[in-house]
């Protein structure tokens, strides 16, 4: 450890709030040698800096701070639900002093410059006045929001008077006391220094671009009850927020918002406007951030809400925000709207009336000049990337961050704690982390903590110049953006999308699947050996390299990739370990499916059998004359799945190809065993065509289809209908199918677990579907082994790359085009089993649906 040279160290911080503290003390205590520089004139961080009228904290005092000592949760006492600046200074000033942090921390320093040396393998980090200290693990604690924004209007600096940011407010207090008083901005800052200014001020004009949603926080003091019972019950709540989506003990309900009556939904709605807090609303339904429809129920409320407490009905209207809702960071605030309602208070809509200048009197729009004592800019940061920047970080061949990053290239991480090119670099809530999304708190000690324990590993394994490799960051930052194009948030022009700084690269910033998710996924590359990253064996200079490969070098498509870690995150038992019943009510995958669409009629109704009857779904697009009809089979092992979980692909088929479709909800096993479930997707089929007519369908243009256990049922019906005589099919659809009971393909190995369907999930099913070994042999279980296959229709077959399924569903179209079959054959290399089924969140089950509709389509019109 290098300890006793004064500028060497093994570890150099920059920036002393709850990050860097944090960092310092863990890599203290571990036994190194760290140095935090920090340009302000003492520690606190956002907290040292951000203490304009009105400044506290969004998320519950109680779960915004530091968890990792007991004793400091037991000897520090919030005195509110939502905690004042100056309060959280003290608790950080706490803290620091209890570790006795300040004799390792430099203030009033400035770190300008840092540059790896590739030689000795080390940062040399350069300060404001020209001293250099070198360290081998380079780590910023910068904050996410430290580089302030003042717009660049004409004339910004003639202004005669007082000017202030909110990010960098003065240590004295400001006295607006009968002044006339300028605010530009209405972001979390705004709204919340707003209503106090104008308790002073002796006129306050708000100079509004876009308006913005805000519920009531409604705070107030802490009784000793509720300290009590969080002190006691203080593990529990800490794993809450650890595993949650934001860094909060509470999760969203399970419900969309479209499911509850508008009565129901206003009444939860109204509940939580009462009850307050930064996500109480939100959480009502998980769809809130995901549909449009969704959301716009939230939106409605809020607007609804102001229009109530906004007096001046003009007023109300400039308010009334019409972005989604909660996709710039939801803000709460304490009489926000009801400021507008003062005699001393106006707004001017600055969309509308567009500030032309600063003037050395106060500021110039469109329409008039406005005098002003004091201007005070609200205008947010240069959020995420903006701090880095502020420092010329240079890794190897000298190419700085900013290069890397902005000019002509792509912001990518891994992880959002390291790039490539950078070695020995961590930094802590950086960009694509999903810090600025959560409680800050929760996603600081997790990096801290990871970060702390991968330098340990280093040592440990005698490795040097460790850093992300392009294939991993690669990875990780196609997964953010998927994630957030999943969701609402990329469709606003918001800081988290870069938007707000002129000239910016537009790209979502933070990584949005949750603090839970995040944690889990940087514990399980930890767990292997740190996958993703490289490194060099410090024994002698060798340049031996060690790349850990794995997970990230595989072409996985990161929607699905996304899907399987949110799935593991549930933690549901493996299938197999359940009863039918119960796999049956656990298997319910709608989110994943999407909202379903629209389609002219959809209906159900029963078919009769030889010994009973069972329903089919039924959807017509629009259309007049008979149409061509696609008879589908869910898929789920002949065990599980119904009509509801392939509604979704149905609906879509039925519009792109312009068909009906006929969905079966055939009876499934162990209740009834094979050959039911083909007997009745025969029967199906027979009785579509017989009757034909009566559901506007052309006869003469009917084919099968289906997915997993219904493409093996869609083959089966084709082999049925061709041996005995039935209706004539034009065409079947075959995605992923089983086409034979048997374990021994390369996919069944290469894909056995971790990529939803298993080896031992389909062992299951095919016990619960056969009466005995000999059924398998049938080719009406395992159509690969029927001994011909000439004469069939025209196929589709549709597989998927990480899939134990892929490579029978591959033989049997290899079989087919044999047999002179017509066959077209598509392997999505990046998917998993059952991503025909969901669209809600993965782009590929829209190519791979339309790619089916539209083979549908050419088959039904060459006939
Ligand atoms: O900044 P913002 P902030 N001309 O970027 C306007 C956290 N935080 O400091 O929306 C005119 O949100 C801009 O308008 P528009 C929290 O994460 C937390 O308020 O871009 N106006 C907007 O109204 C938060 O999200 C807490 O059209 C211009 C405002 O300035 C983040 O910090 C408290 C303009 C900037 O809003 C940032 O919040 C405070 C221009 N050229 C902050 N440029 C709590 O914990 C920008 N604006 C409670």
């Amino acid at each position: 450890m290098n300890q006793h040279n004064t500028n060497v160290f093994d570890a150099v911080v920059v920036g002393a709030g709850f990050s860097g503290l944090y960092m310092l003390h863990r890599l203290r205590e571990a036994g190194y040698s760290v140095r935090v520089y920090e340009a302000g004139e003492d520690i606190g961080g956002t907290w040292y800096w951000n203490r304009y009228p009105g400044a506290r904290c969004d998320i519950e005092s109680i779960y915004y701070n530091y968890t990792f000592s007991e004793e400091i949760l037991n000897e520090w006492t919030w005195s509110s639900r939502y905690a004042e600046q100056p309060e959280i200074l003290n608790y950080i000033n706490f803290v620091a002093d209890k570790l006795d942090l300040r004799r390792d921390i430099q203030f009033n320093t400035r770190i300008t410059a840092a540059r790896y040396n590739e030689q000795n393998r080390n940062w040399e980090i350069g300060m404001e006045d020209g001293t250099q200290v070198t360290a081998e693990y380079f780590i910023t604690a910068l904050g996410c929001l430290s580089a302030s924004n003042i717009p660049k209007f004409k004339g910004l600096d003639s202004f005669k008077k007082e000017v202030y940011h909110t990010g960098r407010w003065p240590q004295e207090k400001v006295d607006f006391s009968g002044k006339q008083v300028g605010v530009i901005g209405t972001g979390s800052s705004g709204i919340q220094a707003i209503p106090v200014i104008a308790k002073e001020a002796g006129h306050l004009t708000v100079f509004q671009r876009t308006p913005q949603y805000s519920c009531p926080a409604q705070n107030h003091p802490y009784d000793s009850e509720v300290i009590n019972e969080t002190r006691q019950n203080y593990a529990e709540i800490k794993q809450l927020m650890r595993y949650s989506m934001h860094g909060v003990p509470s999760a969203p309900r399970m419900k969309s918002a479209l499911e509850d009556s508008p009565e129901e939904r206003e009444r939860l709605y109204e509940k939580a406007w009462q009850e307050g807090g930064l996500f109480t609303l939100t959480y009502n339904y998980n769809d809130i951030g995901i549909l449009p429809e969704a959301n716009e129920t939230a939106a409605t409320f809020i607007r609804s809400k102001i229009k109530k407490i906004v007096q001046d009905p003009e007023v109300a209207q400039k308010l009334m925000p019409t972005y989604y809702y909660a996709t710039k960071r939801p803000i709460i605030d304490t009489n926000y709207f009801e400021t507008y309602n003062r005699e001393n208070v106006s707004l001017i809509d600055i969309k509308a009336e567009p500030i032309t200048e600063i003037t050395p009197n106060g500021i110039k729009t469109t329409d008039k000049e406005y005098e002003l004592d004091v201007l005070v800019f609200a205008t947010g940061f240069d959020a995420m990337t903006g701090p880095l920047f502020k420092i010329d970080i240079r890794g190897k061949n000298d190419v700085s961050l900013k290069e890397k990053w902005e000019d002509g290239a792509d912001l990518k991480t891994y992880l959002g704690l390291s790039t490539s090119g950078f070695p020995n670099m961590f930094m802590l809530t950086g960009p694509q982390s999903p810090s600025v999304l959560s409680n800050m708190m929760v996603s600081i000690e997790q990096h801290v903590e990871w970060v702390a324990d991968c330098i340990d590993y280093l040592r440990e394994h005698h490795l040097e110049a460790f850093e992300a490799t392009i294939e991993a960051e690669e990875f990780w930052s196609q997964q953010c953006q998927a994630i957030a194009d999943m969701s609402l948030l990329t469709k606003t022009d918001s800081w988290y999308m870069g938007a707000n700084i002129e000239g910016k690269p537009r790209r979502f910033l933070a990584f949005s699947g949750g603090v839970g998710l995040y944690r889990l996924i940087c514990d399980d590359v930890a767990a292997r050996g740190y996958e993703g990253f490289t490194s060099l064996l410090s024994s002698n200079g060798t340049d031996e390299s060690l790349v850990k490969e794995g997970f990230f070098k595989a072409d996985i498509d990161p929607q699905a990739w996304f899907v399987l870690k949110q799935l593991e995150a549930t933690g549901a038992p493996p299938m197999e370990s359940l009863t039918p019943d119960q796999a049956r009510k656990s298997a319910d995958f709608q989110l994943l499916a999407g909202a379903p669409e629209e389609v002219e009629t959809v209906i159900n109704r029963t078919i009769p059998l030889a010994d009973g009857e069972i329903t089919v779904r039924i959807y017509t697009p629009a259309s007049e004359g008979p149409l061509p009809a696609l008879v589908y089979y869910h898929g789920g092992g002949w065990v599980i799945g119904n009509l509801d979980t392939v509604d979704v692909p149905c609906r879509m088929l039925a519009n792109r190809a312009r068909c009906v479709v006929v969905s079966v909800d055939y009876r499934l096993a162990p209740e009834y065993k094979f050959p039911t479930a083909t007997e009745d997707a025969y029967a199906a089929v027979k009785w579509v065509a017989e009757n034909a007519e009566s559901i506007r369908v052309d006869p003469d243009r009917i084919a099968v289809g289906g997915d997993s256990a219904g493409g093996n049922l869609a083959a089966v019906v084709a082999l049925m209908a061709r041996d005995r005589k039935g209706p004539s099919l034009v065409y079947q659809m075959l995605i992923y199918p089983v086409t034979n009971h048997s374990y021994d393909t390369e996919s069944y190995n290469e894909n056995a677990e971790g990529y939803f369907l298993t080896k031992n999930t389909m062992v299951w099913f095919w016990n619960h579907y056969l009466r005995d070994e000999q059924d398998g042999k049938n080719p009406y279980a395992s159509p690969l082994l029927a001994d011909d296959v000439r004469g069939l229709p025209p196929a589709l077959v549709i597989t998927a790359g990480y899939d134990p399924l892929r490579d029978e569903g591959e033989a049997y179209a290899e079989r087919l085009k044999t047999a002179g079959v017509p066959v077209e054959l598509t392997r999505y290399d990046g998917m998993i089993h059952g991503f025909f089924w969901m669209p809600g969140v993965l782009a590929e089950a829209h190519y791979g649906i339309n790619q089916a509709a539209n083979a549908l389509s050419r088959a039904f019109h060459v006939v």
